[in-house]
């Protein structure tokens, strides 16, 4: 059994289409990082950026005790390896598939999570729209540069890392299903190697189970009150705020 820190978020999918993909038996364990779950210490323990995903597998390869990890990219590497499937084994195949699933972690997940802070969310944030132009700018132009890095490689390959479907195109396709309601719809026309790519992703039956997983989490409409100490968890985060838990996880870990 493997045990899923998960809130249902592009970053959690990531894990919850890969396990459906390699019909592993897992329990969703909720990070509610709105109520602020992920500064517990018990989670800081798994976890030390206090992010989710993370997953314990209790049953891993070659026995022995329990193994946890944290970052969705490692998580996906670990389960491809324990299963055989959506990572070659041979060198060659193996480091096409790992530098696409390395680009997505450094590129286009933190890209699209600052676009879509400064052109969406940030507006309940800021009292002057000004402050966000440039921020909207820098980030939506990265995305844009992105979007044109992925539609170049799949009009010459059928997926992201090359003929085979792989764990680059399950970590990659989350944040990119989202390219349109984040940025702007006319990315689809622009780019339509990666609109082809992300409407052949999504019909894949894990890959539409592991997106629902738990979806009502995320639904629940909050009070004012609510919405502002999660605004004040996520986007106004210090080290002095979670210094000591995070110093006792480390500690106790
Ligand atoms: N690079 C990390 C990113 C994980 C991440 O940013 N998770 C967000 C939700 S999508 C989170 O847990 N946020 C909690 C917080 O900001 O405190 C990964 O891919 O696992």
């Amino acid at each position: 059994m493997i045990d899923v820190y998960y809130w249902p978020t592009p970053n959690g999918w990531k894990v919850t289409i890969m396990l459906e993909e390699c019909g592993l038996e897992y329990r969703i364990l909720p990070v509610d990082i709105g109520g602020g779950d992920q500064f517990k210490p018990e989670f800081l323990r798994i976890s030390p950026n206090n992010r989710m995903p993370a997953i314990v597998d209790h049953d891993p390869p070659g026995g022995g005790a329990p193994i946890s990890i944290f970052e969705s990219g490692a998580i996906l590497e670990y389960l491809a390896d324990k299963t055989g499937m959506f990572l070659p084994k041979a060198p060659a195949g193996r480091y096409k598939v790992l530098q696409w699933v390395h680009w997505q972690m450094a590129n286009l997940g933190p890209m699209m999570g600052n676009a879509n802070h400064f052109k969406n969310y940030a507006k309940n944030i800021a009292s002057d729209p000004k402050q966000l132009e440039y921020g909207t700018k820098r980030f939506v132009g990265e995305v844009d540069r992105l979007c044109g890095v992925m539609d170049a490689q799949l009009s010459v390959n059928r997926y992201l890392a090359g003929a085979d479907y792989s764990i680059a195109d399950i970590i990659t396709w989350p944040w990119a299903f989202l390219l349109g309601r984040m940025i702007d719809e006319t990315v689809w026309t622009t780019f339509p190697n990666l609109k082809r790519w992300v409407d052949e992703v999504g019909a894949r039956p894990a890959v539409q189970k592991g997106r629902q997983v738990q979806r009502e989490l995320g639904q629940r409409t909050l009070t004012d009150e609510e919405e502002k100490a999660r605004r004040e968890l996520l986007f106004n985060q210090t080290n002095d705020k979670v210094r000591s838990a995070r110093e006792a996880a480390a500690r106790a870990g």
